[in-house]
């Protein structure tokens, strides 16, 4: 039950207007983001090229909150140092990328960054287990990576098992959605254990004027 974790909304900038990606990132910020989800595609693991370092740290002088990157990227450990320096706070790669992933998440983490592990819809939740000493974070995907405004993949059963692994530990380890994730679906996965909302379309949907209202809405 979600009777007493926080529930966290981190709303994805794929869904903002590039064109003032900056002024989008303020206004997310104030109407009460938790975090930034800032979703960094290479046109290799995934068929989409989205921005990379230099569009993060042109970002980070627009707000405070949490920079939440996830790299939909392989190889993930040549950039690490370049988004270490963009200002990112969390990095999480994917568990499906070639290299060795958890020397991977041990070099962010070496950099004084928190490190988390991404698992697309299609690869069971057992491949995490191996990390969860070093993990900061954990994202199921709720989609197949690569584009926003998906429909909705319910990884309930997973998103349990990772609760279940997390409440084994006395790790604050975040339990993170991502895709798809509207009101209704939000409830689905908060039910499920997870305490944090990646949300594009529905969060940036209406305007800048609705951001606030669309994130509350989110949280139930
Ligand atoms: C999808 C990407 C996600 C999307 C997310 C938000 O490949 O990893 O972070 O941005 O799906 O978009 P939406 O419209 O599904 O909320
Ligand atoms: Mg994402």
């Amino acid at each position: 039950m979600s009777e007493n974790r926080q529930i966290r909304i981190a709303p994805s900038i794929l869904s903002a207007d590039f064109s003032i990606l900056g002024a989008e990132v303020a206004a997310i910020d104030a109407a009460g983001a938790d975090y930034i989800h800032i979703d960094v595609m290479d046109g290799h693991f995934v068929p989409n090229l989205t921005f990379g370092a230099p569009v993060v740290k042109s970002l980070r002088k627009t707000t405070k909150k949490t920079f939440d990157v996830h790299l939909m990227i392989d190889p993930v450990a040549p950039l690490v140092e370049d988004f270490v320096g963009a200002g990112a706070d969390i990095i999480t790669a994917h568990a499906e990328i070639a290299e060795d992933v958890r020397a991977t998440l041990e070099q962010i983490k070496g950099h004084g960054v928190k490190c988390g592990i991404s698992v697309k819809p299609g690869t069971g939740i057992e491949v995490i287990e191996p990390l969860m000493d070093i993990l900061d974070l954990i994202l199921i995907m709720t989609v197949e990576p690569g584009f926003g405004g998906q429909g909705f993949m319910d990884m309930s059963d997973k998103i349990k098992k990772a609760r279940g692994m997390i409440d084994e530990t006395d790790r604050a380890i975040d339990l993170e959605v991502d895709g798809g994730i509207n009101v209704e679906t939000a409830k689905i996965c908060i039910d499920a254990g997870a305490d944090l909302l990646v949300a594009g379309t529905s969060v940036f949907k209406d305007g800048p004027d609705k951001y606030a209202k669309n994130i509350k809405a989110l949280r139930g």
